[in-house]
């Protein structure tokens, strides 16, 4: 008896488990997941701010943002719903090179989007190369449903900490929960301990 064939359309080859966070599955789509409609927000209206708890408030109109040096990172994505992306392409500036702009005793951040959506984050996990306001996916412009003009991206936490449409960053001395850390989500959200809801 031959071997058993693996036929010949195949699979695509298995990912390394290791880079799946425990209870997420692989997916090769990407799922849109948003609360409430996608706002449309025009380029020549669009800035991204930096306020709150810092020595002066620091803002960038889209022309200015986009001037900036950008990065090409990729990175896997893990969403609190179970779906786990890898190897996802994006272009954007990080979040130091924003940051280095502003003095601040703060230790948090509320990223806050056009729709009213906000996230908290601890400001430690946006610097030394963890975060990124990202405007292109795949090197196409960051498509509205998935957050454009531009998003938040933080891929080492559940992917509803990379806020869509985001427009400022409040820089807070206390932790203050956000849109979905307020509604039971785990304050964090680490996928590598299953941080999805408040007591995980
Ligand atoms: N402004 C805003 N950002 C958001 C959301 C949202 O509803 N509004 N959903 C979050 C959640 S729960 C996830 S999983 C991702 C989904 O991003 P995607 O639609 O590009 O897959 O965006 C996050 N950022
Ligand atoms: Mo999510």
């Amino acid at each position: 008896m031959p071997p058993i064939s693996r036929g010949f359309r195949g699979r695509r080859p298995q990912a390394d488990p290791s880079r799946i966070p425990p209870g997420q599955y692989l997916t090769h789509d990407f799922p849109v997941l948003s609360y409430g409609p996608t706002p449309h927000t025009s380029l020549d209206q669009w800035s991204l701010a930096i306020d709150g708890a810092v020595d002066s408030g620091a803002s960038w109109s889209w022309e200015e943002l986009t001037a900036l040096p950008a990065e090409m990172f990729t990175v896997d994505i893990h969403c609190v719903t179970k779906w786990s992306k890898l190897d996802t392409m994006w272009t954007g500036v990080s979040l130091d090179t924003l940051l280095e702009t502003v003095e601040t005793e703060a230790d948090y951040v509320t990223a806050w989007s056009d729709g009213g959506y906000t996230t908290n984050v601890p400001l430690a996990d946006l610097t030394d190369g963890q975060a990124w306001i990202a405007y292109e996916y795949a090197g196409q412009p960051l498509a509205p449903e998935h957050g454009g003009p531009a998003r938040l991206l933080v891929p080492h936490l559940y992917f509803w900490k990379s806020a869509k449409w985001v427009r400022g960053l409040t820089l807070t001395l206390e932790d203050e929960p956000g849109f979905w850390e307020v509604n039971g989500y785990h304050d964090y959200g680490d996928p590598w301990r299953e941080q999805r809801y408040q007591g995980d």
